[in-house]
């Protein structure tokens, strides 16, 4: 079972694409003879990580690829580090906004993704493929607000429940209408089966200068 999941609407806009393609993923999975369900995760610090929890409890997937909005990048970003550190640039979609924080009190600073990234991105690369001009890349900060905080505690989980491949992309922003929305939900799929695969890391060259 693969479960994926996207994030309502905050920050006051009224769609978030992730949500939309965590849905899509999961479809086009399903017609693929693959088991997978899609959820919507609340953009609220409080209660995020117990919902998150509660699905990991139901579904037991053995693939985890949570998915967020970040509205200023323009490609795919593969997160490779999930961060014990919560700061909140503006509030939670229940008002609040915590600063300077740990995600879970006592563990570790940082875990690593889970997700095979640079087989993601040579599978995404490939002019030959079904996703179009999505563009990916490794981003080695999933920032500071919720999705960062759910990433951290979907990695804690993974390295309590042995097995469980589990990992985080920020999608760009896009309108309800983009058709972009499609590629991207292949591209996601992709990422999320090369995972069910355990398919090997190639030694890729994907550093960023900053
Ligand atoms: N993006 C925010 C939280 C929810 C979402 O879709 C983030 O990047 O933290």
């Amino acid at each position: 079972m693969i479960l994926l999941t996207g994030f309502e609407p905050f920050g006051g806009q009224d769609f978030n694409a992730s949500n939309s393609m965590a849905q899509q993923a999961a479809r086009i999975l399903n017609e693929r003879g693959i088991q997978a369900t899609a959820a919507e995760l609340p953009c609220v610090f409080a209660t995020a990580p117990a919902v998150l929890e509660g699905l990991l409890a139901t579904w037991q997937p053995r693939v985890v690829v949570a998915l967020g909005l970040a509205a200023g990048r323009r490609t795919l970003g593969l997160e490779k580090v999930a961060i014990n550190h919560v700061d909140a640039r503006i509030a939670d979609n229940a008002g609040e906004q915590p600063i300077d924080l740990p995600v879970v009190a006592g563990g570790p600073d940082a875990y690593f993704s889970g997700l095979p990234l640079k087989a993601a991105l040579q599978a995404l690369r490939d002019p030959a493929s079904e996703h179009g001009n999505v563009e990916a890349e490794i981003s080695y900060s999933a920032g500071s607000f919720v999705c960062n905080q759910v990433f951290y505690s979907l990695m804690h989980h993974s390295h309590v429940v042995p097995g469980v491949r589990a990992g985080f992309i920020h999608v760009p922003w896009m309108d309800a209408t983009d058709p972009g929305l499609g590629d991207h939900a292949r591209a996601v799929a992709t990422v999320a089966r090369l995972a069910l695969d355990g398919v090997p890391e190639p030694l890729l060259s994907a550093g960023t200068e900053y």
